[in-house]
């Protein structure tokens, strides 16, 4: 079977030479820039600032709205009029009560243009009020978003700021390119508690993320309690890469994201990394190897050394408790299975355990996704690869989609948000090269795998893998401001695209970061508004 190898690391000479070859080439290199003027903090945002663009977006010359300090919202979804008005709150100081008479900002699931589906809205800021239009919460809460990003950058504050409130006078009509975006949380080589991956939660909202993937096992950590196999995060969930203490979450705490995600309208993904990626379940339990022997738990970042014991019953009945109650606890449909790097299986293995995780995890009523390895063995119908290899071209992932497989594209290369952004970026890894913010935009989602049809593609997915990564801010310094550009190239449709536009929306985000308390990579291809 062929597997994508990656080189583990690219030495430092190599690295150097890489980098002033990318310089020549003009490659990477950063357009040179200078930080636009400041506007006031209360300066009134425009309709070309919103990120991801909209399908459409006409400004009403010479009309604007201020919010008074009196306003109100009424919903017809409860929910998402409470979102809103607890953000205003925050950074207005105003009472933002909600009710389903009239307000000042009115949440409406009637009279959409039916073009927005289920996902999108129409917007519109008229001299008398605001009013989003959706069919449904989700096109509601996307709504609330773009709202939110026409108000000043002061929105974004957890404490009051000086008014005014002033929107733009316009309608928005928008929907997304493609259902599925997403996200995806590496908690297994370093933990990240509840609350963190709530953080992460409010702030992928913003940009109409709509799917979370949770990397929640791998040979460094077992991060998911599951009844019956209390090793698992007892021994398996005691450590972390670097040997910090680890952690897990309860059935109750996995409960409690999936419950917050899907508050933001997010679906969790829940991974189980297999049959590879598998020592901190195999070091928990003798009988998941197939020399009956635990090895130790492990804390450095190679891959490829470990392997469930393919030809053992006893593999299957552990893994049909696992995936049988994450499916339980799981509101959406997706399990993903990992399948990435299994270089200690056979091939011949490898195809036998893919297809039987395949069917447990059908037989718990889940559809399975996996990294696009999995297209070397034979896939059901429903399944679904997630494209991650640095090549524009794959033959088994072609093969498969010929025969109607469906895509999530993630090359790490563009989409991997643990790249470094330059060589002298602190954090992440490059053997996938250098990502700056140009390099994670300025692709075709639709286009990029050859002999692969744009109807293929699903969706796109933004991994952050931790080897590196340890805290809130690491997490943050690393997605924003690439996770913006991924979340475009999921949202807006392919005619908004153009590397120069997003530059000039994307600077308009820095005030907001800034606000909202993200510490950002302050990229030299933007031109950052000073001060931001
Ligand atoms: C690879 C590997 C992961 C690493 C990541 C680091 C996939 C799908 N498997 O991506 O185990 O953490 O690179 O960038």
């Amino acid at each position: 079977m062929a597997h994508a190898l990656r080189p583990r690391r690219l030495t430092a000479a190599l690295a150097a030479v890489t980098a002033t070859v990318l310089l020549t080439l003009g490659a990477t290199a950063p357009t040179a820039t200078t930080s636009t003027a400041a506007k006031p903090a209360t300066a009134v945002a425009s309709f070309a600032d919103i990120v991801p663009a909209p399908v459409s977006a006409v400004p009403a010359t010479g009309v604007s709205y201020a919010l008074p300090s009196s306003a109100s919202v009424s919903s017809d979804v409860a929910a998402v009029g409470g979102y809103l008005a607890a953000i205003l709150r925050k950074s207005t100081g105003y009472a933002v009560p909600v009710s389903t008479a009239p307000g000042t900002i009115q949440l409406l699931l009637s009279g959409a243009p039916a073009a927005v589906g289920a996902q999108g809205y129409q917007l519109d800021v008229t001299a008398s009020g605001v009013t989003v239009r959706a069919q449904a919460a989700a096109g509601l809460f996307a709504g609330v978003q773009t709202l939110l990003e026409i108000l000043p950058p002061g929105v974004e504050s957890s404490t009051v700021q000086p008014g005014p409130w002033t929107l733009p006078g316009g309608r928005v009509v928008d929907y997304p390119r493609y259902a599925y975006r997403g996200a995806m949380l590496d908690v297994a080589r370093h933990f990240f508690t509840v609350a963190q991956v709530e953080r992460y939660i409010d702030q992928i909202a913003r940009y109409k993320i709509d799917y979370l993937h949770l990397h929640l096992s791998d040979d460094q950590g077992w991060r998911i309690a599951i009844n019956g196999w209390p090793q698992l995060t007892a021994h398996g969930g005691s450590t972390e890469v670097g040997g910090g203490p680890g952690g897990y979450y309860t059935q109750a705490d996995y409960a409690a994201i999936t419950a917050y995600a899907q508050q933001h309208y997010i679906t969790v993904v829940p991974e189980i990394d297999m049959p590879g990626h598998s020592n901190a379940a195999q070091s928990s339990y003798a009988q998941l190897n197939c020399d009956g022997v635990a090895p130790p738990l492990y804390t450095g970042t190679d891959v490829g050394f470990s392997s469930f014991c393919v030809g053992s019953p006893t593999t299957y009945t552990f893994l049909d408790d696992v995936i049988g109650q994450l499916a339980a606890l799981t509101p959406g449909p997706y399990l993903h299975i990992g399948g990435d790097e299994a270089q200690s299986t056979s091939a011949a293995d490898y195809a036998t355990f893919v297809n039987k995780v395949q069917a447990i995890t059908a037989a718990h009523g889940k559809t399975a996704i996996g990294w696009h390895d999995i297209a070397n063995a034979t896939l059901l119908p429903s399944t679904i690869a997630q494209f991650w290899d640095t090549s524009t071209s794959n033959k088994a992932l072609t093969a498969a989609a010929k025969k109607g497989t469906k895509i999530i594209m993630s090359p790490a290369n563009h989409a991997y948000l643990d790249m470094k952004y330059t060589s002298s970026t602190p954090l992440g890894q490059d053997w996938a090269g250098l990502t700056d913010v140009k390099k994670a935009y300025d692709w075709d989602p639709g286009a990029y795998l050859s002999g692969v049809p744009a109807s293929a593609v699903v969706g796109v997915e933004a991994p952050l893998w931790t080897e590196t990564i340890v805290t809130s801010a690491d997490i943050e310094y690393m997605a924003f401001p690439r996770l913006a550009a991924l979340a475009e190239l999921g949202w807006s449709p392919e005619s908004t695209h153009t590397w120069t536009a997003f530059r000039t929306r994307l600077a308009a985000q820095g005030p907001r970061w800034k606000a909202a308390g993200i510490t950002y990579y302050h990229s030299t291809q933007i031109a950052w508004p000073t001060g931001s």
